[in-house]
């Protein structure tokens, strides 16, 4: 009988101390601003770039909250489209051991072409910084496999490259 509740202690106070870890460990990312691939993607003489902004609140469960939002229109035009919107509700997310953050979730592609894509899966990786440091990668998943600017052609998704914060900040925190 003591030793049951010797036990039931231990777990209580496992219990607590995981409850107070997970409380401790929120991960916040927001930013916002313009960046830039670093590389033509399309192939019209000029670099390539979006601009950006995003809100996410990670427990550090698996789940994550928040909105993404990626803009490649105007000065930025891509792929021969007047504009490519990526808009994201966010559901899940990590903190990685590098100190980025992944967040995934659902999201809208309206191409500006009377083409709407809703509920498409996407993740995102944000690696806090602001001009030539802050990084960000976008795949949109299990569609535009191949398009240009995919960097893994074959997989299924739509892999952008690594983007580089050129104006405003993303913060990991
Ligand atoms: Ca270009
Ligand atoms: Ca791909």
């Amino acid at each position: 009988m003591k030793r049951s509740m010797v036990l039931v202690a231990a777990t209580m106070t496992a219990l607590l101390l995981s409850a107070s870890a997970s409380a401790a460990s929120v991960t916040t990312v927001i930013g916002g601003g313009t960046g830039s691939f670093g590389a033509d993607l399309d192939g019209d003489g000029n670099v390539d770039g979006s601009q950006f902004a995003l809100a996410v609140t990670i427990p550090g469960n698996g789940d994550a909250t928040g909105r993404f939002l990626c803009l490649m229109a105007g000065r930025s035009q891509i792929l021969g489209l007047p504009v490519m919107s990526v808009q994201g509700e966010v559901t899940g997310g990590a903190f990685n051991a590098d100190g980025s953050a992944t967040f995934t979730g659902v999201s809208t592609v309206n191409l500006g072409n009377g083409q709407i894509f809703r509920g498409l899966s996407f993740s995102v990786t944000a690696w806090a910084g602001g001009p030539g440091l802050g990084m960000m990668q976008l795949s949109v998943i299990g569609a535009f496999d191949g398009v240009p600017g995919d960097t893994d052609i074959g997989n299924g998704n739509y892999d952008l490259p690594v983007e580089t914060v050129r104006s405003g900040r993303i913060v990991v925190r």
